[in-house]
C-alpha cells in the first residue's frame, strides 16, 4: 500500500469513529464538512490524485471514490438514527405530572374483623377458624337448638345437602375446639356467616367474631368484665356498657350487651333512636346442656359466650346506614377507609 492509499485510509476510520460518536445533528455536520466539504480532508486528497504519478492515479483515484462514499453512507446512516431517536423523545413529555399509583388495601370489613380480635387476643384469647359448609349436628344439634326452631327452616338457612349447610353462625368451631381440647378455653372465631336475609341492614353473606371462655370458676362478672374491656378499648376508653336480658338456645342467662350512643354520647339522637344506647353484641353464660356434647364436666367448668356481626359494629364505628355499600365493590367509596 503507497503512502497516499494509507492516508486515505486513516482518514476514512477517523471519520467513521466521529460519526459513530456524534448524539447530535450539529456535531455530525461538522463532522461532514471536516471530511467531506470544499475543504474536507477526503476531498483535499481526491484532489491530490491529480499531481500522483501516472501508474498510481487509477488505484488511487478508486480508493479516495470508494472512501467518500463509505463516509458519507455513515453520515447519512447516522443522521437519520439521530432524527428518529429525537422523534421517539418527543412522544415522551417528561414535563407532564407522573401518573398517581392506587395501591389496594384491605377491605373495611376485614379489617375491622381483624380489630376486634386483637382486642381479644392482647386478652388472651386464641383465634380460631372452621369451615363455612358445616352439619346440622354442629350448626344447631350440639348448640341447644331444638328440632322446631325457625332457623333450621330452608326458609332461614341455606342448605346444600342432606344435614349439609352453609353456617349461620361461627359457634361451631367452638364446639368443634372444645371437641378437641380439655378447659380452659379461651377463643374467638372469626369468619363468614350466612343466612337468607336480605335488606338495607342484612346481606345474606355476612361476617361474625364470637367468643367461648370456658374455665374453672367462670362467673358473669368475667363476662361483663371482658366485654367491658373489648368496648372500651374498640370504641374509645370512656365507653359505657349495659347488659339487658335476652335469649339464645345456647346460653343461659343471656344478654344483650349496648354500648352509649357513639354519636350522641347517651342524650338520645336518630342513630340510638332516641333510647341513648346501640346495641352491639349477643352474650350469655353457656348453657350446661352443651357440655354433655363435647364430654365436659359441667360440675367442674362454666363459662361465657359472645357474639357480634362485624359489618354491624363497622356500620356504627364509620356511620354507615347501607351494609350492601360495603360489598358493592366501588372504589370510590371502599377508598375512604
Ligand atoms: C358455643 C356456646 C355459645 C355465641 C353467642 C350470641 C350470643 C349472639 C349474634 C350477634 C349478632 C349473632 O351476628 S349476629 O346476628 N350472636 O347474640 N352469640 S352468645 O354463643 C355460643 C357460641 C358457641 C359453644
Amino acid at each position: 500500500m503507497s503512502d497516499f492509499t494509507n492516508s486515505i485510509e486513516i482518514i476514512r476510520l477517523e471519520a467513521l469513529a466521529a460519526i459513530a460518536e456524534a448524539a447530535e445533528a450539529e456535531g455530525l455536520e461538522k463532522i461532514r464538512v471536516e471530511f467531506l466539504g470544499a475543504k474536507g480532508r477526503l476531498t483535499d486528497l481526491a484532489r491530490k490524485v491529480g499531481s500522483l504519478p501516472a501508474e498510481l492515479k487509477p488505484s488511487a483515484g478508486q480508493a479516495v471514490n470508494q472512501a467518500k462514499e463509505t463516509v458519507a453512507a455513515a453520515h447519512r446512516d447516522r443522521l437519520a438514527a439521530i432524527a428518529a431517536q429525537k422523534k421517539r423523545g418527543e412522544l415522551l413529555d417528561i414535563t407532564l405530572p407522573g401518573r398517581k399509583p392506587h395501591p389496594g388495601h384491605r377491605h373495611i370489613i376485614y379489617r375491622t374483623m381483624t380489630e376486634i380480635c386483637d382486642v381479644f387476643a392482647k386478652l388472651g384469647f386464641s383465634i380460631v377458624e372452621g369451615p363455612e359448609v358445616e352439619t346440622d349436628y354442629y350448626n344447631f344439634e350440639a348448640l341447644n337448638f331444638p328440632a322446631d326452631h325457625p332457623s333450621r327452616d330452608m326458609q332461614d338457612t341455606f342448605f346444600v345437602g342432606d344435614k349439609l349447610l352453609l353456617r349461620t353462625h361461627t359457634s361451631p368451631v367452638q364446639i368443634r375446639t372444645m371437641e378437641s381440647t380439655k378447659p380452659p378455653v379461651w377463643i374467638v372465631a372469626p369468619g363468614k356467616t350466612f343466612r337468607r336475609d336480605d335488606d338495607i341492614s342484612h346481606s345474606p353473606m355476612f361476617h361474625q367474631v364470637e367468643g367461648l371462655v370456658v374455665d374453672y370458676g367462670i362467673t358473669m362478672a368475667d363476662l361483663k368484665g371482658i366485654l367491658t374491656a373489648f368496648a372500651t378499648s374498640f370504641f374509645s376508653p370512656d365507653t359505657k356498657i349495659r347488659l339487658r336480658p335476652s335469649f339464645f338456645p345456647f346460653t343461659e342467662p343471656s344478654a344483650e350487651v349496648d354500648i352509649a350512643c357513639v354519636l350522641c354520647r347517651g342524650q338520645g339522637c336518630r342513630l340510638c333512636k332516641g333510647t341513648g344506647w346501640l346495641e352491639i353484641l349477643g352474650s350469655g353464660m353457656v348453657d350446661p346442656a352443651l357440655y354433655q356434647f363435647v364430654g365436659y364436666d359441667p360440675g367442674q367448668v362454666s363459662g361465657f359466650a359472645f357474639g357480634m356481626g362485624v359489618e354491624r359494629v363497622a356500620m356504627l364505628k364509620y356511620g354507615l346506614s347501607n351494609i350492601h355499600d360495603l360489598y358493592d365493590g366501588d372504589l370510590r367509596f371502599l377508598g375512604q377507609f
